[in-house]
């Protein structure tokens, strides 16, 4: 079994709502066990500032899926609540589920990046890593203390438990 980190994103159609349905739907991923979930975060677009705030939250899931797989889940789910993938980068989505980290492996394939690349420098993906693992480290040594330490909050506030 892997331990995975995913990132959970909405700024569209309910974001609060789409977020609690999507921790459900993880919850209920073949092979895999919720383990834990962040409060849920509102946050500052990044990109285009033309959009809403968002919704960002944190998940651990223990799975038995393979990388691949796991991402053919969660795209799966992203569908499922109307995920409509468009041209703009950065744009606005009712969903965004991003793998973070899987265990501590690191993997450069052509669907998928791991450690994700925009990790280090997002808050709304730092500090709710930091709530759920304060101990953690990513497969380069980095501590996830140090990051939340140099990353300003641009606003970050916790708007809910899940
Ligand atoms: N996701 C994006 C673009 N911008 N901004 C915030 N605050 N949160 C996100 O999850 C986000 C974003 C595209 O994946
Ligand atoms: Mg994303
Ligand atoms: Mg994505």
């Amino acid at each position: 079994m892997a331990q995975v980190y995913i990132a959970i994103g909405s700024n569209q159609a309910d974001p609060m709502a789409q977020a609690r349905q999507a921790i459900q739907a993880l919850a209920s991923l073949p092979a895999s066990r919720l383990l834990a979930v962040s409060s849920l975060y509102g946050s500052k677009p990044m990109g285009p500032q033309d959009q809403p705030d968002y919704i960002n939250a944190v998940a651990l899931i223990e799975t038995a899926l393979a990388p691949l797989a796991l991402l053919d889940a969660t795209q799966a789910i992203e569908l499922s609540q109307g995920r409509v993938r468009k041209d703009e980068r950065w744009g606005p989505r009712t969903l965004d589920l991003d793998i973070l980290l899987y265990d501590q492996a690191i993997i450069e394939s052509e669907r998928l990046t791991v450690p994700h690349y925009g990790l280090t420098q997002r808050e709304f993906v730092v500090y709710p890593l930091y709530e759920l693992s304060p101990e953690l480290r990513l497969p380069n040594g980095q501590a996830i203390a140090v990051l939340k330490q140099q990353l300003p909050a641009n606003g970050l506030s916790v708007l809910a438990e899940v």
